[in-house]
């Protein structure tokens, strides 16, 4: 039968230990890394700005981010503050802009401009 100490070969693991974020169970309480992890999200395409669903992690690292608000996580051209053309919506052209929180939100170009689709993905009233 399994001891208290889940494992006697590591003097640092034991049910007296404290948690660290290391893969291991240090407390020997059958979880791993349990209350030392942080939420990030998956940043796709590297602009800084994740999406979709947190995961839990030890530290932030190359794809990951404390942001979960990127509109297209697929661009990185397209992050709040950035917008695309949009259908228009009243006399004046549409554009898309993309919110704090990683929404959409509809407004429009300065009268008498257009919406210019850009390479990029994203757009500019001229
Ligand atoms: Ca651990
Ligand atoms: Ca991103
Ligand atoms: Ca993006």
């Amino acid at each position: 039968m399994q001891g208290r100490d889940c494992d006697d070969s590591r003097f640092e693991v034991n049910p007296n230990a404290s948690e660290t974020c290391n893969s291991r169970d240090d407390d020997c309480d059958g979880e791993t890394d349990e209350g030392v992890t942080r939420p990030f999200f998956t940043d796709g395409d590297l602009d800084g700005h994740g999406a979709g669903r947190p995961v839990e992690r030890c530290a932030l690292a190359p794809g990951l981010s404390v942001l979960g608000n990127d509109c297209d996580d697929s661009n990185p051209a397209i992050r709040p503050g950035a917008f695309i053309c949009a259908p228009v919506v009243t006399a004046a052209d549409g554009v898309r802009v993309c919110q704090a929180d990683g929404g959409w939100a509809d407004e429009t170009c300065l009268v008498q401009r257009s919406c210019v689709p850009q390479p990029n993905g994203t757009g500019v009233c001229q």
